[in-house]
């Protein structure tokens, strides 16, 4: 009984500093292209959809002199929920096109893969909900080579 106590105090720790890491996000945050989050090639990023109109756009810039090959995801923190992404491609003139992504359903993982990216372009991408509904929960989303 001790132990059982022990443990469900830590995953409440554990739990309370991964909600913590999300607390910045909101409506009124990334809610458009302009104000895009910078992402660099790596490490997740968390935020949250806390209303049925509320989006976060994120962008990556290739910085490099050669062109490089990326994956977005965003993967839901709940099973309940439909996140999607939406990505925008843009050259170094500012002209943009979308990129077709696949929705996966509730609870999964959806990925923008394999895209192409020269030195100057810029990616930018948008959570979303699915559907009116698919808000108020967690995600993770990142840029990868
Ligand atoms: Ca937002
Ligand atoms: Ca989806």
């Amino acid at each position: 009984m001790k132990r059982q106590m022990k443990l469900s105090f830590l995953f409440a720790v554990i739990l309370t500093v991964f909600l913590s890491q999300s607390v910045s996000a909101y409506s009124g945050l990334a809610d458009s292209k302009d104000y895009a989050i910078t992402r660099t090639l790596g490490m997740d990023y968390v935020g949250k959809l806390d209303s049925t109109n509320d989006v976060d756009w994120l962008k990556y810039t290739n910085t490099y002199t050669f062109s490089t090959i990326v994956n977005i995801f965003v993967m839901p923190m709940n099973p309940a929920v439909n996140y999607d992404i939406e990505v925008d491609y843009c050259n170094t003139t500012g002209y943009c096109f979308p990129v077709n992504v696949a929705d996966t359903g509730f609870g999964n993982t959806e990925y923008a893969k394999a895209i192409n990216v020269p030195p100057g372009y810029t990616v930018y991408w948008k959570v979303k909900g699915h559907n009116y509904w698919d808000f108020g929960f967690d995600y993770a989303t990142a840029i990868h080579s």
